[in-house]
This record gives structure tokens, C-alpha cells and sequence, in this order.
């Protein structure tokens, strides 16, 4: 097991990695900007080490700096956490080149899923349904009118280097298909120095559901089932849930058991998720993720397996300490993400908190990094807390969700609790009924009430 770990991340999520490493008899090493220094992960940490001003790219993201803070303070291992240099195979890659392990996927696993295209085709290899589309990157107009033609409008054009939904253009007919291509290609190659595209059928009302999965990189891989990621505003989620509403128990046992197989013989090793979208009862492969999630507490809560424990161990060198008969699902979990934002316009709010009071009591998990007192400084994500409930039942679980809404009280700054105060009594949410478009229906709706 290793001696020492370095947190390469800040937030709530720095706190959850350290929180499994005291567990687990690790010691930690917080790295931080200057904007951070008053954070709670840096208090919480046996050691600290700033890492440079606060843009993240001189700090979070500056990889010299990281290597530097873990040779300081003879960090054995490194956890990314998500975001910043999460699912950055170069990084993976320096941490290994000395001597240092980098607690997540191979670097390999991680550079295939992080071209998209590439990541359908190999998927696709091993049995996973995926969205029709071209087989690999579509070049010319001709080849796109081709295709187009054969998977039938609409058509959607993404970036292979995309994800969250930059770089994406849908084309309704043929006429729209050219001006697609060439909007997609310059965003693409704006955004990422990468004009690959590829196309897929458009799905108009999906679900987006996601497998939790994890392996041990020597052919063991089990499934954590699905959560319901579909309630999210401009490609930010904002509440999740396991189990998913909309799925029964055949579908949903038909793809763990496809994606467990799918990652044993991909030889995966740790956390991973594999996103679908799920529309008139079929599953679409759309991206995977190599990384610990933000979402990751409502499988803990249904599992009762803590994911950060499991990615240590198993980047130690351990095998799986469950298998899939080990994994047991007990009722229902929601989480909503806390922003420091205007619940209805969504414009940051950072500043001070003048007054704190986190909800509490049985089944009600607040990951968070904040306090009484704490600046939020403007310079990352809006993310202040994730409100994770846990009931047996998914009525219970709301039931729960509405008195931990009630208890909870920051001041000094806007946040999206009253958007969630609101979302827990609507019809629709109560009865499991959205999709992916549903929320911006429903803000929309509401515009100038
Ligand atoms: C799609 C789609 C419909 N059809 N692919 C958005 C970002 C990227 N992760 C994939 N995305 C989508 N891919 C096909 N063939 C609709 C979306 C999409 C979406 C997906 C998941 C969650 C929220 C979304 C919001 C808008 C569009």
C-alpha cells in the first residue's frame, strides 16, 4: 500500500480523497494555488505545498509544479480526482516515467477513450450497442452526404477530441448537413487543434444514463449499475440519481452485464464510467469516462462500496475486494450540485459565506468544502457542495431530499439550493418523468415569472 499520496485537485473532491486516505492510514499532501491557501483540503491535509498563482493552468494544471511538490514531500502515488489533470495521458505517463503511480487507468486506456471516435470503435469491438454513424472520422462532403443518406436525418456531427457537447452541430436535413460539417470542423479545431469529425443518428429524447464500472487491469471488471444523469443545463449536470427512473430491472441487468464483459476484456483498470443515452428502451454508447466522478456518492449510497478506497487499492496493485455477486443495491439515492450561482440565470456568485448550516440526520451526506467564513474565489468551477439522500424507496429518498432542502443555509452568496427546492415538489420529477432536455424546458418555461 502506499506511504504518502498526493491530492492534485482542490474542492470537495480533495476533501473525499482524504478522507480515504486517512481511512485507509495513508498520509496526504494538499497542493494549492495562492487563491487556496485558506482551503479546507489544505488545512485538512498533513502537508501542503503551493503549486503557483490561481489560474489553474499555472497550478491545478501545471504538471513541472505537481512533480516537483511530489518529490518535496516523497508522495508515492497521485490522485487526480476529477477534472483538472484527471484524463490527461501525458500526466499519467511523467508520474509512471518517475517512479510515481498515478492513481487511475492506464495511460493507454485513458488516450483511446479520450478520442471519441476511437473510443466507439473499440467499445463497439467488444459487444457495447453504440449510436449508428460513420465508422470512423467522415472526411469529405461527399462521404457525409453518404452516410447521412444511409443512418437517415437528423444526422448529429461531433468532434472526435469533444465531449460536453462543444463541437457538435445536428443537421434536420440534407441542406443543413455542409453548413454543419464546417461550423463543427472550425469549433473543433478552435477548441482542441483537432478538426476530426464524426456522425451519428440524432436522438431527440434521450435519457443519459451512465455504468459505474471497475476493474482490476488484469481481466476482473464488475458493474455498479446506472445513474440517470439527464436533469443537466448547457452540459452541467445538476442532480443525478441511482437507480435510474425510467429503466426496469431486465434493461438494467442487460447493460451492466454487457459492460462489465466489455471492460474484462478491455483489461481496465479502476473507476470508470460508461455513458449511454437511452431512448424507446435501447442503449447508445456515446463516451466513457476514465475518471472518479462528480456523481460518484449516489453509487456509494446504493452499494455502500466507498469507489476512493477501491482506486487506491486497486492502483496499489490489489485485486477487486468485491465481485460482482459481492454487489448488493439497497434503495434509492439523489444528489443535487450546489453551485455558487444564480438559481435562475446560473451566473456565478462567488464571495464570502456569512453563514453556514449543512442539513444533517439519517440518510443525508453533504460533501463539501466549504465553511462559515470562506471566501469562494472566482477563479474555478461554481461547485461548492454536492447534498447526497439516501432513502429506501425513491418516494422515501425525496421525502428526505425536501426536509435536508429546508435545513440548509448558506448566506453571503447566491446558490442553486431554491432551483432544487422547486425541482423536489414538480410533477414530473416526482414521478421520474425527463429526459435530457427537460430541465432547459422547464427554465425556459419560466422565464419572466
Ligand atoms: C448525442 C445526442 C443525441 N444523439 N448523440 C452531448 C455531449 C456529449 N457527451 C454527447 N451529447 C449528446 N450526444 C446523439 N447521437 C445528444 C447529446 C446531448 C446530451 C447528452 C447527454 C446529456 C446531455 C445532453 C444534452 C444535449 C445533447
Amino acid at each position: 500500500m502506499f506511504e504518502k499520496v498526493l491530492i492534485a485537485n482542490r474542492g470537495e473532491i480533495a476533501l473525499r480523497i482524504l478522507r480515504a486516505c486517512k481511512e485507509l492510514g495513508i498520509a496526504t499532501v494538499a497542493v494549492h494555488s495562492t487563491a487556496d491557501s485558506n482551503a479546507m483540503h489544505v488545512r485538512l491535509a498533513d502537508e501542503s505545498v503551493c503549486i503557483g498563482p490561481p489560474p489553474a493552468r499555472d497550478s491545478y494544471l501545471n504538471i513541472p509544479s505537481l512533480l516537483a511538490a511530489c518529490e518535496i514531500t516523497g508522495a508515492d502515488a497521485v490522485h487526480p480526482g476529477y477534472g483538472f489533470l484527471s484524463e490527461n495521458a501525458r500526466f499519467a505517463e511523467i508520474l509512471d516515467a518517475h517512479g510515481i503511480t498515478f492513481i487511475g487507468p492506464t495511460a493507454e486506456h485513458i488516450r483511446v477513450m479520450g478520442d471519441k471516435i476511437a473510443a466507439k470503435q473499440t467499445v463497439a469491438r467488444l459487444g457495447v450497442p453504440v449510436v449508428p454513424g460513420s465508422d470512423g472520422a467522415v472526411e469529405t462532403d461527399k462521404e457525409a452526404y453518404r452516410i447521412a443518406r444511409e443512418i437517415g436525418y437528423p444526422v448529429l456531427v461531433k468532434a472526435a477530441a469533444g465531449g460536453g457537447g462543444r463541437g457538435m452541430k445536428v443537421a434536420r436535413t440534407e441542406d443543413e448537413l455542409l453548413s454543419a460539417m464546417s461550423t463543427a470542423r472550425a469549433e473543433a479545431s478552435a477548441a482542441f487543434g483537432d478538426d476530426s469529425l464524426y456522425m451519428e443518428k440524432y436522438l431527440g429524447k434521450p435519457r443519459h444514463i451512465e455504468v459505474q464500472v471497475f476493474g482490476d487491469g488484469r481481466g476482473n471488471a464488475v458493474h455498479l449499475g446506472e445513474r440517470d444523469c439527464s436533469l443537466q443545463r448547457r452540459h452541467q449536470k445538476v442532480w443525478e440519481e441511482a437507480p435510474s427512473p425510467g429503466l426496469n430491472d431486465a434493461d438494467r441487468k442487460r447493460i451492466g452485464a454487457t459492460v462489465a464483459t466489455a471492460m474484462a476484456d478491455l483489461g481496465y483498470r479502476g473507476a470508470g464510467t460508461v455513458e449511454f443515452l437511452y431512448e424507446d428502451g435501447e442503449f447508445y454508447f456515446i463516451e466513457m469516462n476514465t475518471r472518479l466522478q462528480v456523481e460518484h456518492p449516489v453509487t456509494e449510497m446504493i452499494t455502500g462500496i466507498d469507489l476512493v478506497h477501491e482506486q487506491i487499492r486497486v492502483a496499489s496493485g490489489a485485486p477487486l475486494s468485491f465481485t460482482q455477486e459481492d454487489i448488493t443495491f439497497l434503495g434509492h439515492a439523489i444528489e443535487c450540485r450546489v453551485n455558487a450561482e444564480n438559481p435562475v440565470t446560473f451566473a456565478p456568485s462567488p464571495g464570502r459565506i456569512n453563514y453556514y448550516h449543512p442539513p444533517g440526520g439519517l440518510g443525508v451526506r453533504v460533501d463539501s468544502a466549504v465553511y462559515q467564513g470562506y471566501a469562494i474565489p472566482p477563479y474555478y468551477d461554481s461547485l461548492i457542495g454536492k447534498l447526497i439522500v439516501h432513502g429506501k424507496s425513491r418516494n422515501e429518498c425525496l421525502m428526505r431530499l425536501r426536509r435536508a432542502l429546508s435545513e440548509y443555509v448558506i448566506d453571503g452568496i447566491q446558490t442553486t439550493i431554491p432551483l432544487f427546492s422547486r425541482l423536489v415538489t414538480n410533477g414530473d420529477i416526482v414521478d421520474g418523468r425527463y429526459d435530457i432536455h427537460w430541465l432547459e424546458g422547464y427554465m425556459a418555461a419560466r422565464d419572466g415569472e
